[in-house]
């Protein structure tokens, strides 16, 4: 096969609608069945029509470089509502030319804030009370007259919306606009609508509801404002080459229909006899309605959407019907599951059927919902009695196993008809990126419960928990994970759209709030607000992704500065209120704060992000910064070992997070980082393999053990199924990662319901290590977006005979995975043209290691880098390898 492009993408989307960044960049994939293929040029061309490459807008020429990763284009001003064609080719290793890349396209949004005509509209207060529960809607009609070429609608709304078009919904995505810090930036879709309209009356129609802008957020509603609104442009485009625009503006007809009640965390009410029959279309007769009145959400600036959309992914159908001991009528769908239900009634009209959603039966088989706190979650339907009726909840999600239904008729009797109770599962549709697999079932439940953690958690924003009363983007979370999640899922735009809302949200002294969007008081605790740093070093790290970093940049320093102002000390961090080791299972009776001390861990943290904030200024090229952070960054590491390294070389605080920290952050060197890391597995082995550690030491505890030879000690922990450990919840038959370590406790009953999640990704941030130091697929230092590839298993023990993982990278497929036969082990890597690796094995020479059966120093496609102290580092190219070693 020559070489070949595939997948274009631009923004990481294919062909997006809605871009408006004025340099969108581009990036492709090289597909080459040759070994050690690279790019040696590219070019890339743009033009105005799929057919117009002869009149390029702009043809980039040959550049020799072997960049093919979010490459920007730079060509003329891009003009708004403009679709922009491109194709890519690429040369070869030695000189081989691809054909052009299947051509692919960009649409520009609006590119200047003066582009909106439309007005902000709602119901009219004096009509509906903007805290009256119920949902207004909005609709317009307008007549087009000639032959449409194309259309497309612009929108977003103050509350969440969705679109209709002459009776049709228009596009796809759930909970727009999205989630940002409303009063900074609000995101707005593009759709095409080009197939919905006709000459001719035509309908628009808006349903609003409440969402996270006036729903009860963390114990308070109207957070951003108290009436919902909307905010529409439509731009017909028509074959004469005439345009039309129709806008949201008091012209516009409001009244409410079936949504009686719509909140986040409580659920919606829906009363189907109320939904006026076919309010979207042409034909509905809305002279009752009243005219809708100009709006002042207060809102900031409009940007196009930035990250993946919001859909249903999956459906799954209940597994069981139970009957509860209290006498309740119960769906299992036999995963803990983020969505809703769609209800497909068959019953009398004026019925209503009452779903209540939790995550756990208690130890007597009743449904439990103590842990969702203040959160009703509850979907309180009355039917219309029409045939074929359906629905789903709009402008809400549910976190739920288990469904305890109220209402339907016969239910007691004859069941459930488990066809009318489909559950939609809803998060940002991010594109799979990451697989794993091993010989042991239990730790690929324990994959599949952090994948569901994931997709359950990243619904817009990165979440602590899907279902009580919280659901919130929790900074500490989010940056122990974030690394796993983008092992994953692509979550390029999802990170890059939640960090520009956590540099918006940032204090001017560049303290971070708990949470992004910002709706609680607190913020900089140490471990959370390093989010600002980590997050965004870790996005550039996995994906290349080097604009967000340099507009990151400023944030991440801010926050360094911040720290570098609590101490009583410039270099300690001995200040101010911290979560600590959050949930430590070394913390006092009654406290959720682990025994490290919260200094020790802020110190370690500001060293550690003073480092990354000097790396990102290496990227960025920023030459003083990298002096001042640098320097930084070598006085708040002495500070650090002055004050919690003793004179004798140990750590001050005996816990398993204050060694993993010390380990992982690089602050212990020589002979003192040989007994830290003696010291940690001490602790480990002499707490029966268990671990103790909270949300802070827990994602480094296994690192740090197989990163300093005791790996043996790591897998032990990893594959205890005694409580405390990760198979714990596996072994009680958890199908999403636990709060708590002890969510389920041995005899059945539950931790405290003040805070009880069965569905909080942070403990999930175990995957990290098990894809890059179980399967050992890491990325290496030699540049971003796995470019540069370390390929280096710890096989550890017999515990587990074969362990593989395949990452979907920016530059193709990387796959790597090993397995155990007798005295051997035989490792199958594959890597994308475009990427090297580094392959490092156990073996006391070259000779012991054969690449498809012949002695690594003899084979062509392998340099050997090193060979001595009982290891072997060869340096492979892109494609395929079996290489064996002995076990
Ligand atoms: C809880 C959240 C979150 C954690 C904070 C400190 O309320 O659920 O997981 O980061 O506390």
């Amino acid at each position: 096969m020559p070489l070949t492009i595939k997948e274009t993408t631009c923004e990481y989307k294919r062909s997006p609608l809605g871009i408006d960044t004025p340099h969108p960049r581009l990036s492709w994939k090289l597909e080459s069945e040759k070994r050690g293929e690279v790019q040696t040029g590219y070019r890339i061309q743009v033009s105005a029509g799929a057919e117009k490459f002869d009149e390029p807008l702009w043809d980039s020429g040959r550049v020799e470089s072997e960049a093919s990763v979010l490459v920007p284009y730079a060509g003329p001003e891009l003009r708004s509502r403009t679709r922009y064609y491109y194709r890519v080719k690429a040369w070869g290793r030695d000189g081989t030319e691809s054909a052009w890349s299947e051509t692919a396209w960009w649409e520009a949004a609006l590119l200047s804030a003066d582009e909106w005509q439309a007005n902000w509209i709602g119901a009219d207060p004096a009509v509906l009370d903007p805290d009256d529960e119920a949902s207004p809607l909005l609709r317009k009609t307008f007549e087009l007259d000639g032959e449409i070429a194309s259309a497309r609608i612009y929108a977003t709304a103050a509350g969440l919306y969705e679109l209709y078009l002459n009776g049709e919904r228009v596009g796809e995505d759930l909970m727009a606009p999205g989630w940002t810090s409303y009063a900074k930036r609000l995101q707005y879709q593009t759709y095409d609508v080009t197939h919905s309209l006709s000459q001719g009356i035509n309908a628009l129609g808006i349903a609003l509801g409440n969402g996270w802008y006036k729903s009860e957020l963390a114990k308070k509603n109207n957070r951003y404002g108290n009436r919902r609104a909307a905010l529409l442009q439509l731009h017909v485009l028509f074959a004469d080459g005439s345009e039309q625009v129709v806008v949201t503006d008091p012209s516009w007809k409001a009244s409410t229909g079936g949504i009686r009640f719509s909140e986040i965390y409580h659920g919606e009410t829906f009363d189907a006899r109320l939904e006026p029959a076919e309010w979207r279309t042409a034909e509905f007769d809305d002279s009752t309605w009243r005219a809708a009145t100009a709006a002042e959400p207060g809102t900031g600036r409009l940007v196009a959407q930035e990250n993946w959309p919001v859909r249903v992914t999956e459906r799954l159908l209940p597994v069981a019907l139970l009957r509860t001991p209290a006498g309740d009528t119960v769906l299992d769908y036999g995963q803990n599951l983020v969505g809703r239900v769609r209800l497909r009634p068959n019953v009398p009209a004026g019925t209503t059927i009452r779903l209540r959603h939790a995550e756990i039966l208690d130890r007597d088989g009743n449904v439990y919902y103590g842990n969702l706190r203040g959160a009703r979650q509850e979907l309180v339907y009355t039917a219309s009695g029409e045939a074929g009726e359906t629905y789903a909840a709009a402008f809400t999600f549910f976190g739920f196993r288990y469904v305890q239904v109220e209402g339907y008729p016969g239910q007691d009797e004859a069941g459930l008809p488990f066809e009318a109770f489909e559950a939609d599962v809803v998060h940002s549709d991010m594109p799979e990126t990451g697989r794993f697999e091993c010989s042991n079932e239990l730790i690929n439940r324990l994959n599949l419960n952090i994948r569901w953690g994931q997709r359950g958690n990243f619904l817009d924003v990165p979440t602590d928990c899907p279902q009580r009363d919280e659901r919130l983007g929790w900074t500490g979370d989010a940056q122990v994970f974030v690394r796993t999640a983008a092992f994953l899922y692509q979550v390029g735009p999802f990170f890059a759209k939640w960090l520009h809302d956590l540099a918006a949200d940032q204090h001017p002294d560049g303290g971070v709030p708990f949470v992004v969007p910002n709706v609680l008081q607190g913020h900089s605790s140490a471990a959370w607000g390093d989010a600002a740093v980590i997050c965004p070093w870790t996005i550039y790290q996995c994906y290349g992704d080097k604009r967000l970093l340099e507009e990151q940049f400023d944030s991440m320093k801010a926050w360094v500065e911040y720290m570098r102002a609590q101490g009583e000390d410039e270099y300690l961090w001995n200040t101010g209120f911290h979560f600590g080791d959050w949930l430590g299972l070394d913390a006092k009776e009654n406290s959720y704060i682990g025994a490290t001390p919260k200094d020790f861990i802020a110190t370690a943290y500001y060293a550690y992000s003073a480092r990354l904030v000097r790396d990102a200024a290496v990227a960025l090229g920023k030459a003083a910064d990298v002096r001042y952070f640098g320097d930084l960054y070598h006085r708040v590491s002495d500070a650090f070992r002055r004050e919690f390294v003793t004179p004798g070389g140990r750590l001050a605080a005996p816990t398993q997070t204050a060694h993993a920290l010390a380990l992982v952050f690089g602050l212990v060197e020589g002979e003192v980082k040989t007994r830290v890391a003696r010291e940690l597995n001490e602790l480990v082995v002499k707490n029966d393999h268990h671990l103790t550690t909270g949300f802070v030491g827990t994602p480094y505890l296994c690192f740090a053990l197989s990163d300093n030879g005791y790996h043996d000690t790591a897998l032990k922990l990893l594959m205890q199924e005694s409580y405390p450990s990760w198979l714990y919840p596996v072994k009680q038959g958890a199908t999403t990662i636990w709060e708590h370590w002890d969510g389920v406790k041995p005899d059945g009953t539950f931790w405290s319901e003040h805070m009880n999640s069965y569905n909080h990704y942070a403990y999930g941030a175990i995957g990290d290590w098990l894809y890059r130091r179980v399967v050992g697929l890491d990325a290496g230092d030699g540049g971003t977006a796995y470019r540069d590839i370390r390929i280096a298993p710890l096989f550890g023990g017999s515990d587990l005979s074969f362990a593989a993982a395949t990452l979907e990278s920016p530059y193709g497929t990387i796959h790597s995975g090993w397995r155990r036969a007798d005295d051997e082990i035989a490792l199958d890597v594959a890597l994308p043209a475009g990427t090297s690796a580094t392959v490092r094995l156990p073996a006391a020479d070259v000779a012991r290691i054969l690449i498809d059966g012949k002695p690594a120093d003899a084979s062509e496609d392998a340099a050997v880098l090193h060979a001595g102290e009982g290891f072997v580092e060869l340096r492979i190219g892109s494609g395929r390898y079996v290489l064996t070693c002995p076990a």
